[in-house]
């Protein structure tokens, strides 16, 4: 099964994921790419209902390893019902958030060391990896005033200024120790020249692969 077709998408708050990923949805369906486009936490039924426990904000205090440990259950039950079939299946997938999230939120944000996240990596994931992570980065307080106007706010949204300084530390520590798959796209950008940044990214991925 070739891993080269597995592409990610990160960022903190407010970087505009979900702004993005309708952007690359376009370029795939524009080149007649077949392209699974899915999420984490999530992507099943069951890893769904995982998502809504994990999101909920709730009286009891969740245990820092219930989080990590209901994270990896539901990206257990993506891979085996939905990542791996359609690698196989030789398509494209694009997925907004993976285990670099579990890095930079439980790992930058609530603080877990990087060595527990990696072992349960290696236990959930076997050898898969994305092979292409396109980090949306901006500074915090931008994404934060970007995020502001959202309704109501998650058991993560509701996080500090300073969680988020840390997530997004996580994440630029991940891309720096690993050049050849990450591309950093500044965030803070005007939307077009996001789009740009990322398409250009992606021109030269596809470069000789598709
Ligand atoms: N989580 C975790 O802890 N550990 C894990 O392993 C995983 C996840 C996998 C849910 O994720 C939570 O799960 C997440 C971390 C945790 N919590 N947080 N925070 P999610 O991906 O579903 O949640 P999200 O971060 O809220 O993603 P999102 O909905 O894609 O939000 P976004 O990046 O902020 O995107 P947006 O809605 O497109 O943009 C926000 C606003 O900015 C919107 O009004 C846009 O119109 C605007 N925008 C976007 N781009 C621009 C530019 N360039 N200029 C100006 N304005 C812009």
């Amino acid at each position: 099964m070739s891993m080269y077709r597995f592409i990610t998408l990160e960022g903190g708050e407010g970087a505009g994921k979900s702004t993005c990923l309708a952007f690359i949805e376009q370029y795939f369906s524009e080149r007649n790419f077949p392209l699974l486009l899915t999420r984490e936490p999530g992507g099943t039924p069951l890893a769904e209902e995982i998502r809504t426990l994990l999101l909920s904000r709730r009286e009891e205090a969740v245990a820092p390893d219930a989080e990590l440990l209901l994270i990896f259950a539901a990206r257990a039950q993506h891979l085996a019902g939905k990542i791996r079939p359609a690698l196989a299946r030789g398509e494209w997938v694009l997925c907004d958030r993976f285990t670099d999230a579990t890095y930079a939120y439980q790992g930058g944000g609530r603080g877990h060391p990087l060595a527990k996240i990696a072992e349960l990596e290696r236990l959930v994931q076997g050898d898969i990896r994305p092979a292409l992570t396109l980090l949306l980065d901006l500074p915090v307080a931008q994404g934060m005033a970007r995020a502001e106007a959202r309704s109501e706010k998650d058991r993560f949204e509701v996080e500090q200024q300073e969680f988020f300084e840390r997530v997004r530390q996580g994440y630029r520590e991940r891309a720096e120790a690993e050049p050849q798959r990450f591309r950093v796209i500044d965030a803070s950008q005007a939307l077009p020249d996001v789009q740009a940044s990322i398409r250009r990214v992606l021109d030269a991925w596809m470069e000789g692969r598709a």
